[in-house]
């Protein structure tokens, strides 16, 4: 049986300022995905600490946190099978050049300093972006999408 998880997905404030936010979250509702939580925010220097602090005292950190909080974000959670790697997939590489054609990284990005999107990486970072940047109270999955409709009458993922 699939694990169902629930991942986090920033589009980067290029991808905002270009106006390609319906092109890039059109790409996980095809897939079946349910967001369970989506908002608009400006992310603050002390946001993007916590949320780049593994990459703090690299090379391209200064760069990076003055990219994230160069406009606003649009934030989101999305929930569905392995979603962590298969969002990941989605997304494609961390530079646009190295990223399999059809990702959104590929189709939409030339640089990896302006990839336009962000998706967690493990469970644990998933866990940890979703607690930065939503309350508990913001997400709702208290409502079935189609693909849960279908998938859960199904006998193979009813463990
Ligand atoms: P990813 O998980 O694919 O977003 O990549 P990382 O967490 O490794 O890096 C976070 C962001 O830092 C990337 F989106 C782009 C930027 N970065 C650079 O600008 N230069 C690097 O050498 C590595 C990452």
């Amino acid at each position: 049986m699939k694990t169902e998880e629930r991942t986090f997905v920033a589009i980067k404030p290029d991808g905002v300022k270009r106006g390609i936010i319906g092109k890039i979250i059109e790409r996980f509702e095809n897939k079946g995905f349910k967001i369970v939580a989506m908002k608009l925010l400006q992310v603050t220097p002390e946001l993007a600490a916590k949320h780049y602090e593994e990459h703090q005292g690299k090379p391209f950190y200064n760069r990076l946190v003055h990219y994230i909080t160069s406009g606003p974000v649009v934030a989101m959670v999305i929930e569905g099978y392995e979603a962590i790697e298969s969002v990941r997939h989605i997304v494609g590489a961390t530079n646009p050049m190295n990223a399999d054609v059809g990702t959104i990284r590929a189709d939409f990005a030339q640089v990896m300093e302006y990839n336009v999107i962000h998706a967690s990486d493990s469970p644990n970072s998933a866990q940890r972006e979703i607690n930065l940047y939503f309350k508990p109270e913001e997400i709702y999955d208290n409502w079935q999408s189609m693909l849960e409709l279908i998938t859960y009458n199904e006998e193979r993922f009813q463990g």
